[in-house]
């Protein structure tokens, strides 16, 4: 979708603007449910790039401590946990510029994946750039999805990072493409960038071919010590505008609500969910942020009469499409 079109759909009157979202949502959806999708950090901090917003770059005083790479076992623990909490979709992330084939620590995470795949969730991956040759061995080991977003506008990019380039990004976008998993790709906002530049953003992410299978809508966490601490909050209904279009412009993906949902209030994220988004990562924990609870969760969906997407196996039982 071109950027005017997208211009006009975020320009309309916000009532308007959010009908037009749950539309293009209920037309695509199963009315009600919401993926529920658990992070974890399988290896934290200690990254060598400088994007501004992460509290995980070597770069910044932070307060998060560099951690090594988590074993399977320990790994294999929390997913149980997460799928016996009602997750169907697992998501490890790994602060790494990153992977390269024959590497040790890259062996173990795929011998880690072989395992966590056997549980029947979805299996989500982010850890930084890749080639084809190691994209296929994701597939092969069992990932269904790779979360490698594009974070803002190519012309906002340089901004934020400077040891890698928007370039790159859509490299190891494309040959997690070409392996053929899913792509998971999005963005942060409220980092300084403008509205033009959140929809550039979606202009890009429309372009993809195929379309991006989820996009997670992050608002900064303005983490202590980085360059982007000061950023004030990003507006509620500047959020749930650019759900809403993101919604009309790629209507067959997950969009999900991620990080900074602790900042929103309940009445918001009710407002983000009308304007079309379907999924939140669910646990306490983001990669090193806070989230939710649990409990408060369940509760905000129980409420909204929304229900937690039903696994895989149990939409192949009911012949049900999901
Ligand atoms: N190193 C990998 C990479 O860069 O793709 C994976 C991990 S990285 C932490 C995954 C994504 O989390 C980033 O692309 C960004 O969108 C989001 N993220 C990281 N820190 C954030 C923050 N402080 N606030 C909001 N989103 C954040
Ligand atoms: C995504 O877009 N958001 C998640 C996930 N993909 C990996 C990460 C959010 C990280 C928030 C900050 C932190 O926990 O350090
Ligand atoms: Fe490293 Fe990813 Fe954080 Fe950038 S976003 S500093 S690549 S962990």
């Amino acid at each position: 979708m071109k950027l005017a079109e997208l211009q006009s759909l975020y320009e309309q009157p916000f009532f308007e603007l959010i009908q037009q979202g749950r539309n293009a949502y209920l037309a695509n959806w199963a009315g009600g449910e919401v993926q529920l999708c658990t992070l974890l950090s399988i290896k934290t901090g200690g990254c060598s790039e400088d994007c501004g917003y992460c509290a995980q770059s070597s770069r910044y005083k932070t307060d998060v401590k560099a951690g090594r790479l988590m074993e399977t076992e320990e790994i294999l623990e929390v997913a149980q946990r997460a799928r016996d909490n009602g997750s169907t979709r697992f998501c490890m992330g790994a602060a790494w510029k990153g992977v390269r084939e024959g590497d040790a620590k890259f062996e173990q995470v795929l011998g880690t994946i072989r395992e966590v795949s056997k549980l029947g969730m979805e299996v989500c991956v982010t850890l930084g750039q890749l080639s084809l040759t190691e994209a296929r061995k994701l597939k092969d080991a069992g990932v269904t999805a790779y979360n490698h977003n594009i974070d803002t506008s190519p012309e906002f990019y340089p901004e934020v990072v400077s040891t890698h380039t928007f370039q790159d990004r859509l490299n190891t976008i494309a040959a997690v493409q070409h392996a053929g998993m899913d792509v998971c790709c999005g963005g942060i906002i409220g980092m300084g960038e403008s509205i033009g530049d959140r929809l550039r953003m979606l202009e890009v992410l429309t372009g993809f071919d195929p379309a991006p299978e989820s996009v997670p809508i992050n608002c900064l966490m303005a983490m202590p010590g980085t360059p982007m601490e000061a950023q004030p909050p990003v507006d509620v209904f500047e959020l749930v505008r650019l759900i809403a279009v993101t919604r009309i412009a790629l209507p067959k993906a997950k969009v999900r609500l991620s990080a900074g949902r602790t900042r929103l209030s309940r009445e918001g994220q009710a407002l983000c969910f009308f304007a079309g988004a379907n999924s939140i990562f669910y646990g306490d924990k983001l990669l090193t942020a806070k989230n939710p609870g649990v409990d408060e969760d369940r509760s905000l969906l129980e409420e909204l009469d929304l229900v937690p997407q039903q696994p895989r196996a149990a939409c192949l039982a009911e012949a049900v499409s999901c």
